[in-house]
């Protein structure tokens, strides 16, 4: 006769166990486990964001579904966090929507420099740019769960840049196509670094300026590298946490409404905290020694030149949709 556990191990479907009619086994086999690889660490406000959405889902789904995050990129590497869900590989991740810039300018619209430099814009270019977003990762079997944007981004370097002529030469640290382009504008050398290797980058002097936010600077401990903050606002990244659409579509309704009511208030939640995240880690910034440097009219000037070109090349990218966005944009 059959046991209970042999079931389980035969891995055989829950109907036909139930038409067994063996107890005890509903439960058991109805737990989901979903890996999610992110590519930032536990420390980072995204990650505790996405620890607190996993609480949420394990506690409305009364525990059959649990998410296990696996941070820093320890399970996929950020560049393959996205296939990796898209194959189904791990059902649930997270990344950089603009990592994906090359595949389609729709996902570098957050990245143009100076296009959206507040959080309420930012929230505004979001919900203009989300339908071409969702349409486009819905080609690829992937579903948008939410996204939040990081802090306003700032120029790190080892001395005050007071035009962007300052950065000429400098090995310039990217983390996508876009701060690719803006250091190859403004003459430097730019490489692309992921977050958990920036101090080792730095202090190899593989690199010696970037731009980021300061949540990045300060939890990399920008401090021991480097010297000034210049405070340009030029944009607002934002990450986004995505599903395998086959995954989510194998739930229970009751699960997929408790995925989707966690994910909207992880939304909600984490563009409040991203805010709050721009204060108190500017501040650690400044209490451990950083000059946080209101940038120059000129500095400011040289890089919306820098934003112009790029603004042109993404508009010309994007097409007829990216028009769209803009439009759509504006007439908020
Ligand atoms: N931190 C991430 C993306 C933008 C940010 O503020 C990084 O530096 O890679």
């Amino acid at each position: 006769m059959l046991t209970t556990r042999s079931l389980a191990k035969a891995g055989m479907h829950l109907a036909a166990a139930a038409a067994f009619g063996v107890a005890g086994l509903t439960a058991a086999a109805a737990e989901t486990k979903w890996d999610m690889p992110t590519p930032y660490g536990d420390g980072n406000f995204h990650t505790q964001n996405i620890a607190a959405f996993a609480k949420d889902v394990s506690n409305k789904t009364g525990g059959s579904l649990n998410i296990q995050i696996h941070s820093a990129g320890s399970l996929f590497k950020h560049p393959e966090i996205k296939n990796a869900v898209r194959k189904g590989l791990a059902p649930i991740g997270e990344l950089l929507v603009s990592r994906l810039a090359n595949e389609d300018a729709v996902f570098g619209v957050d990245s143009v420099p100076f296009l959206a430099s507040s959080y309420d814009k930012a929230w505004n270019l979001y919900q203009a740019s989300k339908p071409a977003l969702e349409e486009k990762l819905a080609e690829q079997g992937l579903q948008l769960l939410y996204t939040v944007p990081w802090p306003p981004q700032g120029i790190y370097a080892k001395k005050e840049v007071t035009k962007a002529d300052d950065l000429k030469g400098l090995k310039f640290r990217a983390y996508n196509a876009a701060t690719e382009r803006l250091a190859l504008l403004a003459d430097a050398v730019p490489t692309q670094i992921e977050v958990p290797d920036i101090p080792t980058a730095f202090s190899t002097g593989r690199v010696e300026a970037m731009i980021t936010s300061p949540s990045t600077g300060a939890n990399s401990k920008a401090w021991d590298f480097l010297t000034h903050y210049h405070d340009t606002q030029a944009w607002l990244p934002k990450n986004m946490v995505i599903v395998n659409k086959g995954a989510f579509d194998g739930l229970s309704d009751a699960e997929k409404a408790a995925v989707l009511e966690a994910a909207a208030a992880a939304e909600t939640r984490g563009w409040e905290s991203s805010k709050a995240e721009t204060k108190s880690k500017t501040a650690i910034l400044v209490e451990n020694g950083i000059t946080v440097v209101e940038p120059s009219a000129q500095l400011l000037q040289d890089l919306a030149a820098i934003g112009e070109t790029m603004a042109a090349d993404w508009q010309e990218k994007a097409g007829d949709t990216g028009t769209a966005i803009l439009d759509a944009y504006k007439a908020n």
